[in-house]
């Protein structure tokens, strides 16, 4: 067990309770000797016990105390937790009476690291648990369930078995070599096995952009001429008089941004500055973001003016935003039509017209119509997904090898890196450098 370490672990600021998490060597006795009610050194696992908290002689709270021993906690270790009143005076001063009782504060994080070291969770499951805690939407509250109930670590273990499978062989081969008199027919196997991993690769990651779509939340720009209604869509969307419309052109001048939940999935809504060629030095920078947004988007939603006829600034923004995912929307179909563009919708925001099919081809657009979180076969998080990216690409390169008839032993070099790149995303051949950084972004308490 690890040194006695302790966290608030509720939010800070007045509530019913709040609750202090303790874990670790002692932690059960330290506990004891600020608590009045029960002995808890004599207290048996998973009970609740009544009672006080005492700074020295002076009572700070009345207090309910759970008690875990290891290995059956969170973090495999003695842990206690107590549930005290939800005053953030009170609660500090049962955190520092622990303090100066032999604890030392948790960082960030660490208590789900220790379950991680401790061999309870792995480190899929433990990224998840964050996930959990951050869920804004159902898709996303199913992708964490997916990783906290070992899903996802059994989809990259399985993945990982195969590859061992074909390691051991190898190692067979080598150390028989009778076995190799025929190498073109051990070669075919040997590629046959390791293309049919490739696949089972390529497969996760096709579905596992919009898994990481939907665990981030979908950068979503509005793009288009002054005026032609981005910020009235934003506000439309949003429900919410949130930019300034007018019909003054190059109303805004900086992009304003706001979220919504649609189908399930988070968009980070971005409005932004009309693109359009401008003397005036503020709307200039206005508009450079505007176009530095595009790039960084994981979808655009192009506005058109149905009572304009298309102008070369359109042209030029449709051209901008050609190879991103984007949906081409025609605004303002209550005006005479002067626009023959061909856009994938046609609305009106002033008459709320056409507005309800924008939601069906967003889905669309990004591939998340299929999306569903009950099957498992998919990643979420781009520390995972770009590791299993590497480790196809070392098969790839076997693969390489293979056509070239290289030694099998040093085929096996890059079998053995696909393995440890896979041993990496669920916890086994990380280094502390990856994993401390890992755990640092957690919430103290957690
Ligand atoms: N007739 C009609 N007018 C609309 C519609 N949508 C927006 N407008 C009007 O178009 C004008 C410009 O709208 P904004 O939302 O400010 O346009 P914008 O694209 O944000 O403009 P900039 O911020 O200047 O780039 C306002 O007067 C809106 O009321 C629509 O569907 N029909
Ligand atoms: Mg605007």
């Amino acid at each position: 067990m690890f040194e006695p370490i302790c966290a608030i672990c509720t939010p800070y600021g007045s509530s019913a309770i709040s609750i202090i998490r303790c874990s670790g060597a002692s932690s059960i006795e330290l506990a004891n000797k600020i608590f009045k009610g029960k002995d808890l050194s004599k207290a048996s696992a998973n009970t609740i016990w009544y009672g006080h908290i005492y700074d020295n002689d002076e009572v700070i709270d009345e207090v309910m105390v759970s008690i875990f021993k290891a290995p059956k906690s969170f973090t495999c270790e003695d842990s206690v937790e107590i549930s005290c009143h939800g005053g953030i005076y009170v609660t500090n001063r049962v955190l520092k009476t622990l303090l100066k009782n032999g604890f030392r504060m948790a960082e960030p994080g660490e208590f789900s690291k220790r379950a991680f070291l401790n061999g309870r969770i792995d480190l899929v499951q433990a990224e998840s648990i964050m996930d959990m805690v951050s869920a804004k939407n159902k898709l996303a509250l199913g992708i964490a369930n997916n990783g906290i109930s070992k899903n996802t670590s059994n989809m990259i273990n399985d993945l990982r078995k195969e590859v061992l499978d074909i390691l051991v062989d190898i190692e067979v081969n080598i150390d028989y070599p009778e076995y190799t008199d025929i190498p073109e027919i051990e070669y075919k196997n040997l590629k046959d096995r390791i293309e049919s991993i490739i696949l089972k690769m390529e497969k996760i990651l096709k579905k596992s952009s919009g898994g990481k779509l939907i665990r981030e939340g979908i950068k979503t720009v509005i793009v288009g001429k002054p005026n032609v209604g981005k910020s009235s869509l934003l506000n439309t969307l949003l429900d919410e008089e949130k930019a300034i419309v007018s019909d003054i052109e190059g109303t805004t001048r900086d992009y304003i941004e706001g979220f919504l939940n649609i189908g399930g999935i988070t968009l980070n809504l971005i409005d932004t500055a009309g693109i359009r060629e401008s003397s005036d030095e503020i709307e200039r920078i206005g508009v450079e973001r505007s176009l530095s947004k595009i790039d960084s988007a994981d979808l655009v939603l192009v506005l058109l003016d149905n009572s304009r006829k298309l102008s070369s600034l359109d042209l030029e923004i449709l051209d901008k935003t050609k190879d991103k995912k984007r949906i081409v929307i025609m605004n303002k179909i209550d005006l005479n039509k002067e626009n023959d563009y061909d856009a994938d919708i046609f609305i009106s925001i002033n008459d709320n017209k056409g507005l309800d099919k924008l939601e069906d081809k967003i889905l669309d657009v990004l591939n998340l119509n299929e999306f569903n979180t009950t099957d498992s076969n998919y990643l979420s998080n781009v520390r995972h997904i770009d590791l299993l990216e590497k480790s196809l690409d070392s098969l790839k390169e076997a693969i390489k090898g293979i056509d070239r008839m290289m030694e099998v032993d040093m085929i096996s070099i890059d079998i053995k890196d696909s393995l440890n790149l896979m041993g990496e995303i669920v916890g086994e051949s990380n280094t502390e450098l990856v994993i401390d950084r890992l755990f640092s972004r957690f919430c103290l308490g957690k």
